[in-house]
């Protein structure tokens, strides 16, 4: 559905999807269970460690020359509509690494900031952040800008990518964890579905040298707890850490205010995430260790309370994914979407995976959903039915039928032979 420049054959592009393929080689044997490893093993991990030594060194390097081409401009980030710490504290750090080479950023979100915790980490931080719904970004003059930057994100979660793309913004980078989501004509990439958050990408990128972080400078020591806040928060407060985030986390060490981040993560939760904690838990139903439930109607504002839900349910015992769903409604705009969100503890369910194996794609090719290591989450429209709750009898009728349809599609993959429609 996003308008995209289509991919031609230049050499910017076509040397990513090797990158691509060769960082998903690298993979499988870094993160294997412990056991006492031969010698061959032990020489392949290392080289496989020095093949990932010398991929990082070529993009930093990649990235010093996008930068050095793009001095003196102006660049858009742009951020999935509801960011998280990891989206916000990336994107700052790429902002100020920028700065060194005169080029002025905005960070742009279309939604919501409605998670408590990211409320309290702008405000408390004072982190740049902008937000532009679409009708607005029509009424800016976007000749200044010569690039967009998609962090943390590729764009399909962005409700500004097709408006910005089709206004002949060349995208300058897309630097993300996720799983590819599709093909991007970007002028630096780096993906590393490997990693567990875009902040330690951004980490790795401040140890090789493209910007000094210096704990007597306020915005340092704000972005460096920033970057620590977005570390944890994309790990279930470090517990799925890799390697890559302890070093990370160690290096931030130098330079964040652990009572600044204390303080954000004092944020309590707010009467709207404990509402929609209490019908999730009243709606759940548990199946070989899934606990999935919906929970209704939404308002747009508090579309952070699914994630949070999930993360709630996925604490129950016996229990190792969750996934949690509301028909979320934006008054203004008349538009309704099923949004959900999967959290899992168990390490070989990848919920990229799971998410478009349930749903599938829509009529142009486009996923429903996607996700990261043990997170994830899907969108789906409620297209002609949006609207007309006014009715309260219409309005139970096609949550029911949104709900048994969705139910349907992640029970036909959690347990095959289940359909809770036919079996009752
Ligand atoms: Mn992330």
């Amino acid at each position: 559905m996003k308008d995209r420049p289509s991919t031609n054959s230049d050499e910017t592009s076509s040397n990513l999807e090797g990158e691509v393929d060769a960082i998903v080689e690298v993979l499988p044997g870094v993160s294997g269970p412990l056991k006492r490893r031969s010698k061959a093993e032990v020489a392949s991990e290392d080289n496989r460690a020095s093949l990932r030594e010398e991929m990082h060194e070529r993009k930093v390097k990649e990235l010093r020359q996008m930068f050095d081409r793009h001095k003196g401009n102006r660049q858009l980030i742009l951020l999935q509509d509801f960011p998280d710490p990891d989206a916000l504290s990336s994107a700052w750090t790429y902002k100020l690494m920028a700065e060194k080479y005169d080029i002025q950023c905005e960070i742009l979100y279309a939604g919501a900031l409605s998670h408590q915790e990211n409320i309290a980490l702008v405000k408390l931080t004072g982190l740049p952040l902008q937000r532009w719904t679409l009708e607005m970004a029509k009424s800016k003059d976007l000749s200044a800008y010569k690039g967009c930057v998609f962090i943390d994100n590729q764009g399909t979660t962005c409700n500004l990518t097709e408006f910005i793309l089709g206004a002949g913004i060349p995208i300058a980078a897309v630097i993300d964890h996720h799983s590819l989501q599709g093909e991007m004509n970007a002028e630096f990439t780096d993906l590393r579905p490997e990693i567990r958050a875009t902040a330690t990408i951004f980490t790795e990128y401040l140890q090789a040298g493209m910007l000094a972080f210096d704990s007597s400078i306020s915005q340092h020591v704000k972005c460096a707890t920033a970057l620590m806040h977005g570390l944890r928060s994309d790990t279930n407060s470090l517990r799925q850490a890799q390697e890559e985030e302890f070093l990370a986390a160690a290096y931030l060490s130098r330079f964040y205010d652990p009572q600044l981040l204390n303080a954000v993560l004092q944020s309590s939760r707010s009467k709207w995430v404990m509402d929609a904690i209490e019908r999730s838990l009243k709606h759940r139903i548990v199946q070989n260790n899934f606990s999935i439930a919906g929970i209704g109607y939404l308002r747009y504002d508090d579309r952070d309370s699914i994630p949070q839900a999930a993360d709630f349910l996925v604490t129950e015992e016996n229990v190792h994914t969750a996934v949690v769903y509301a028909i979320v409604h934006d008054k203004d705009e008349e538009i309704e979407v099923v949004i959900g969100s999967l959290r899992t503890n168990k390490l070989t369910l990848d919920p990229d995976e799971f998410i478009k194996e349930a749903f599938g794609q829509d009529a142009e090719g486009r996923f429903f959903g996607g996700g990261r290591s043990q997170a994830g989450g899907f969108e789906i429209p409620v297209g002609f039915l949006s609207g007309g709750n006014e009715d309260s009898d219409y309005a139970r009728m096609k949550w029911e039928v949104f709900d048994a349809q969705i139910k349907q599609k992640l029970l036909d993959l959690v347990s095959p032979k289940d359909n809770p429609v036919y079996d009752h």
